[in-house]
């Protein structure tokens, strides 16, 4: 994969890993014990030690039902993290918001190199423009709806289909405001309005989204759908499920596997990278 960013690119032959990094009290998943930023750059050097390429920094849960934030909350949640996530690490930043101020005070200030907007610059109205004028990749992911919405019996007739309509419909708009193609990131959108089967089917036909010829994010990590498949309640059990699901996703082309255990994604994309064919 090569991946384009505001100065120069990054090369590498195997999918870049993306750390998650919440810096919000509600989350699901790590239930807010990020939250006190001494804490969130603990698990950041944590991470960045075992191999992170990317460090994502959400301060919003993108969870149905979560209360949405206010703006200067958002930004005082993610910005000193960021900022020391910079200086302190060598690793990429990328900045989880649907806000375009966020967005652009993430980059200016606190040095962000990658704008992850799961609304595809749609729900917020100046965010192309700002993605545009900042230079840096953006992801554009797929969600049928809203995170309020998405999950009230959604349903496709054709879901990689669909979602490929959908991304040449948002590369269009991108395009459209200046966004340059080469620092476009597609993103299925695994679990944003998708039953088990359209969760299924995206992994395994990531391939038709080659056509596009742009990096390919998945983000599987401990996912409902992983305990539909194996069987664990509790997404901190999904470990397992979570390297089976990314290694396939590897071998179909992602460019960034989005992830909360780093250090076991990096051991076992070593030894696929020396066993697979
Ligand atoms: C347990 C653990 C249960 C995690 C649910 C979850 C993606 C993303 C999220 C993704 C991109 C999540 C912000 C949802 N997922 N951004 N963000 N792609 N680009 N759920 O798949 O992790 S949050």
């Amino acid at each position: 994969m090569k991946l384009y960013l505001r100065n120069g690119f990054l090369e590498k032959e195997d999918p870049l890993v993306m750390g998650i990094l919440n810096v919000t009290p509600d989350s699901f998943s790590d239930a807010g014990r990020f939250f006190e930023p001494e804490a969130a750059m603990a698990h950041a050097r944590t991470m960045a030690a075992a191999g992170a390429d990317i460090i994502d920094v959400g301060g919003e849960s993108s969870r149905p039902g979560a209360a949405a934030i206010g703006l200067d909350e958002e930004i005082d949640r993610v910005l000193p993290v960021i900022s020391r996530i910079k200086e302190e690490t060598g690793v990429l930043v990328s900045v989880d918001t649907c806000k375009e101020e966020v967005a652009h005070r993430a980059v200016e200030e606190g040095g962000a190199d990658i704008v992850n907007d799961i609304s595809a610059l749609r729900f917020s109205e100046r965010m192309a423009t700002v993605v545009a004028e900042l230079d840096v990749p953006v992801v554009l992911m797929h969600i049928l709806g809203t995170p309020e919405t998405m999950q009230r019996d959604p349903s496709y007739a054709d879901v990689v289909a669909e979602v490929a309509d959908y991304f040449q419909e948002r590369i269009d708009y991108a395009l459209g405001r200046g966004i340059k193609k080469e620092k476009i990131i597609l993103d299925p959108g695994i679990g944003f309005g998708k039953r088990l089967e359209d969760n299924i089917a995206l992994i395994r036909h990531l391939k038709r989204f080659a056509e596009f010829e742009l990096p390919l994010l998945v983000g599987v990590s401990r996912k409902s759908f992983l305990g539909l498949l194996g069987g664990e309640k509790t997404p901190e059990k999904r470990e397992a499920e979570t390297i089976a699901a990314n290694l396939v996703a590897a071998r179909n082309g992602a460019a960034i596997l989005r992830v909360h255990d780093v250090d076991a994604t990096v051991r076992a994309l070593k030894v696929w990278r020396s066993l697979a064919e």
